[in-house]
């Protein structure tokens, strides 16, 4: 299949926007619902996370250019087409567990040209469902991250994002218990400085708060109750790292650019950090 990666993208860009419509129908219909099952890596399921991957499934299997998904929701990687030449990783609804709070909840991609890894992400995109469906979308052929809302008929570019060299805003993931020394010194120092806890428990709408107000940091760190972090690399950490990068801030495990990482299998995780520049130094000291 001919490789024409900026027709293709607009393609999978689309197909994300128009998903996200029903998917937003079925958080209206499911909120705060009982949970269902546990999905293959014992994660809690509710009935909305199975009908969001059922529609994101069968969405994507209407692209010819789209080879292989793999979802949260799912043990394995599906084959979608022998001849397609892009491979889809997307958490289909991320902290769904909120929803009964009436909280945002969101979903995230990472379109990969090749194997899933990081090295071969061609694109990412995150969809924000809150008082409105929102809809952000990072392209390895343009800077910044262009941001769309849905006005009741059709989605408009609303802002194309970017960050500051520093922000003001401290999104500390994980339970504090069981943070490090070192971490709990480096989120004081933040506090200290004046930063403000912006952490509303979802990844999506927290990374989104940041990236909206131009500068901050969010840390999902490695905790003595999840020593390899909590968020998974291929569907949540990577998107979300080349989102940052191209909106001209950084992304690490504390260590190394995120980007860098190779991971040993789909559901591997890893400690995270995303932020501006100022802050993404602060984490790696
Ligand atoms: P904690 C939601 O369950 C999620 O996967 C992410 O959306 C969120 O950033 C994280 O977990 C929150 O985890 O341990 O801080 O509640």
């Amino acid at each position: 299949m001919q490789d024409n990666l900026a027709q293709d993208l607009e393609k999978i860009f689309t197909t994300i926007k128009d998903s996200s419509l029903h998917i937003y129908q079925i958080l209206r219909n499911n909120m705060g619902e009982t949970t269902q099952s546990k999905n293959s890596t014992g994660d809690l399921q509710l009935q909305a996370d199975v009908l969001a991957d059922e529609i994101l499934h069968k969405a994507f299997k209407t692209l010819e250019c789209v080879k292989e998904i793999c979802s949260e929701e799912q043990e394995m990687s599906i084959e979608l087409h022998n001849n397609g030449i892009y491979k889809i990783a997307y958490d289909p609804l991320d902290g769904s567990s909120l929803m009964g709070a009436n909280l945002s909840v969101g979903s995230i991609f990472g379109i990969y040209r090749g194997e899933f890894l990081p090295k071969n992400l061609v694109g990412a995109a995150y969809i924000v469902y809150g008082m409105v469906v929102g809809v952000g979308i990072a392209s390895k052929l343009k800077e910044g991250v262009d941001y769309f809302v849905f006005n009741g008929e059709d989605f408009k570019l609303q802002k194309t994002l970017f960050l500051k060299k520093e922000g003001k805003l401290n999104a500390p993931g994980g339970t504090q218990k069981y943070w490090s020394k070192t971490h709990q010194d480096k989120m004081n120092n933040l506090f200290q400085k004046g930063y403000r806890l912006r952490y509303s428990g979802g990844m999506v709408p927290d990374l989104h708060h940041i990236l909206i107000k131009g500068g901050g940091l969010f840390s999902y760190p490695s905790t003595t109750d999840a020593p390899k972090g909590k968020l998974r690399m291929l569907f949540e950490v990577f998107p979300f790292a080349f989102i940052f990068e191209n909106a001209g801030g950084g992304a690490t495990d504390g260590k190394q650019r995120l980007l860098e990482l190779v991971p040993n299998h789909l559901h591997d995780t890893t400690p995270c950090f995303f932020g501006s520049n100022k802050e993404i130094e602060i984490a790696k000291r």
